[in-house]
């Protein structure tokens, strides 16, 4: 543990956890238990949902901390993976109700792959109904890593009010905004605080042979020993500790800091997890990037190694300025060392997730990738002058968020996560570039095409004042196959039409499909020009566009034209006890399911393919995930054009 002149290292825990679990409210009482000032919303019971990454510092017993409180809805989820990229330790906030458990399971898989330390914090303990087994035992049904349940909660009727510390076995009761009052271990508890302490040890002891000697010999192991297991198999990601607590009433919470003081990895090891060599020249990442109003461009970045000093030049533009929290307030700092999250001024032109070295150009370090994009919205200026301004904030807020991505065929599509995430984007364009947007839902690509073959004549006569215009076609069109696109053939002898005015004919055809009797692009047809007539001095390249025109208007609306829809071929996930609902789901939705199988990496979770026409996948992810406690998630891509009476 390298110490330096404030005592450790800074340090730095993200708070995640499904959403309404309490992260907010813990982050405020850890911050408030560390003595630094914290604002809290006007009703914490009404509390605002988290949309993005909060940070806040404070030293707890002479330690300098980072804390990120995270989102938890899973629609702000790059946010969470880009932090939990950043932190020595992570908490993972859930509530003891067993039925809620299964929502910790993607997070926990995340934190299991990625090899991020992580302690479970059983938030409001004050409604556990039951067991505390029972919340464990459902837990544990989701990870892999062994649980161990350091705190027992202690019950007065229906009221938690305290808790049994396994290891030290010693009992507290909670006191409101103090430290937690020493009592005696209840009677009624010491049989099952016996067997929680036996469980504890035996898991510890499955990592140390010394421990597990002991356990066989029935000597008891002292608590510094069960401590240092603790934090050695911790650090290592070999087991989970689980603690409790209820946020809201400061219960716990000093407990949380203990334990994050004694078991959190300092900096240099997190940077040896992350495969960071140490030495050499200094390098933070940036892992969140805002636009705030006075202060500028702020990028929020991880210090791996050395320390960064402000106006150093980073990544081609020099550093202006380092903001930390001192004393609940953003303050410009000298400098940041190893450890330290803090925000960067200025520094345009370097995007979230970037590598920067004071002077060179660092080997990258890996950054999460965003998931794909399940939800779509159209903006459009309701003043056409703002078009250009609205180009120019979207493009900063890509940078910003990039699980937000901007597609401009057309109309200009937001897409992202869900309708919260895109309506904080619409609400950002509003508050920060007073852009006035009207949002509707993004037009379906309809093509159309024909079913039958016609033969048809287009005739251009024309005489007006002296030159006249004259040029006469005969087309085949006829239908080509699916993909196989379109297609321009003349089959002209003896000079009916002459040469030069050939390619006019072709042009003319193809423009004619970008809008066909249903109003969309025709695709998948040949046009043959077969037959013609022209004069010596009124044709012109214009009058054979003219006639190809006229006989393609014509032919095409004789030719059985039917509208083309795009399908999208889609993969759901969701754990196997949605399976049945994800199938009825789709078929509810025109999808043709292709079938489902295990999803491979994820235990108890099935992957459900279909083919569902894109004019039914609008509002899908929103339906998907109310009917699977938003666990649900799915992937898509244009599989093909299916022909549809269904009327746009
Ligand atoms: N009973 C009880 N309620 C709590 C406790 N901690 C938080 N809450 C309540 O839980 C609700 C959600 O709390 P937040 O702190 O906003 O939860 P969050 O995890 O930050 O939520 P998101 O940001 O939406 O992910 C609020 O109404 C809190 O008052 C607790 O210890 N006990
Ligand atoms: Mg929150």
């Amino acid at each position: 543990m390298s110490g330096t002149k404030n005592g450790r290292s800074p340090r730095s825990v993200a708070l995640v956890g499904p959403y309404g679990s309490g992260k907010s409210t813990l982050f405020e009482a850890l911050l408030d238990a560390a003595g630094a000032p914290v604002k809290r919303p006007a009703d914490p019971r009404n509390r605002p949902t988290t949309t993005e990454i909060r940070l806040g510092h404070c030293t707890y017993l002479d330690d300098p901390w980072s804390i990120l409180d995270c989102p938890g809805s899973i629609e702000f989820a790059h946010q969470t993976c880009s932090a939990l990229a950043m932190v020595d330790i992570a908490v993972v906030v859930c509530e003891p109700t067993p039925a809620k458990a299964a929502m910790v399971a993607p997070l926990l898989k995340t934190l299991r792959d990625e090899g991020v330390p992580h302690i479970i914090y059983i938030n409001k303990i004050d409604t556990l109904e039951g067991s505390i087994a029972d919340t464990l035992a459902a837990l544990q049904s989701y990870t892999a890593s062994p649980l161990v349940l350091r705190h027992m909660p202690i019950f007065d009727g229906e009221a938690v009010t305290g808790y049994v510390d396994l290891m030290s076995e010693r009992a507290y009761r909670y006191r409101k905004g103090q430290a937690s009052e020493l009592m005696q271990i209840p009677e009624a508890l010491l049989a099952e605080e016996q067997a929680a302490l036996d469980r504890l040890v035996e898991t510890l002891a499955d990592r140390d042979d010394a421990l597990l000697e002991k356990v066989l010999e029935d000597i008891k192991p002292t608590p510094d020993e069960l401590y240092r297991d603790m934090r050695k198999d911790l650090c290592a990601g070999a087991v989970i500790e689980v603690l409790v607590g209820a946020a809201e009433h400061a219960a716990g919470v000093r407990r949380l800091w203990k334990a994050l003081r004694h078991d959190t990895p300092d900096p240099a090891e997190t940077a040896e997890r992350r495969q960071i060599v140490p030495g050499g020249a200094p390098r933070a990442q940036v892992f969140k990037t805002v636009y705030a109003g006075h202060t500028g461009k702020l990028s929020y970045v991880r210090v791996w190694s050395g320390t960064v000093a402000d106006g150093a030049q980073l990544g081609g533009t020099r550093l202006g300025g380092i903001y930390r929290y001192v004393n609940g307030e953003m303050a410009k700092v000298p400098d940041a060392r190893q450890g330290d999250i803090v925000a960067f001024g200025r520094l345009d032109g370097v995007p979230t997730g970037a590598t920067l070295s004071p002077g060179g150009q660092p080997e990258p370090l890996p950054f999460p990738h965003p998931a794909p994009p399940v939800y779509a919205m159209a903006v459009a200026t309701t003043d056409r002058k703002d078009d250009v301004k609205l180009s120019g904030a979207l493009h900063k807020l890509a940078e910003e968020d990039a699980s937000l991505f901007i597609t401009q065929e057309g109309e200009t599509v937001l897409h992202g996560q869900g309708e919260m995430h895109l309506q904080t984007v619409v609400d950002h364009l509003a508050r920060d570039y007073g852009l006035k947007l009207a949002v509707q839902k993004p037009a379906i690509a309809y093509k159309e095409t024909i079913r039958k073959p016609v033969h048809e004549h287009g005739r251009l006569k024309r005489q007006t004042g002296g030159h006249g215009q004259f040029a006469d076609v005969k087309i085949d069109i006829a239908p080509r196959e699916r993909g196989e696109g379109f297609l321009f053939v003349d089959k002209v002898v003896g000079g009916a039409v002459p040469r030069n005015f050939i390619p006019s004919v072709g042009d003319a055809a193809e423009e004619a499909t970008k809008k066909g009797p249903f109003g969309y692009p025709v695709v998948d047809i040949s046009v043959t020009l077969v037959d013609g007539g022209f004069h010596s001095v009124d044709s012109s390249d214009m009058a054979f566009k003219t006639a190809t025109q006229i006989a393609m208007k014509e032919g095409l609306a004789k030719a059985d034209p039917v509208l083309l829809e795009p399908v999208d071929h889609v993969t759901i996930s969701v754990p196997n006890d949605y399976t049945a609902r994800a199938q009825r789901l789709l078929t509810g939705r025109r999808g043709q399911i292709l079938g489902f199988a295990e999803r491979s990496g994820w235990t108890g979770w099935d992957d459900v393919e279909a083919l569902v026409p894109e004019a039914e996948m609008h509002d899908l992810i929103i339906e998907l995930r109310s009917q699977t406690m938003g666990l649900g998630t799915y992937k898509k891509r244009f599989d093909h054009l299916a022909e549809t009476r269904a009327v746009p």
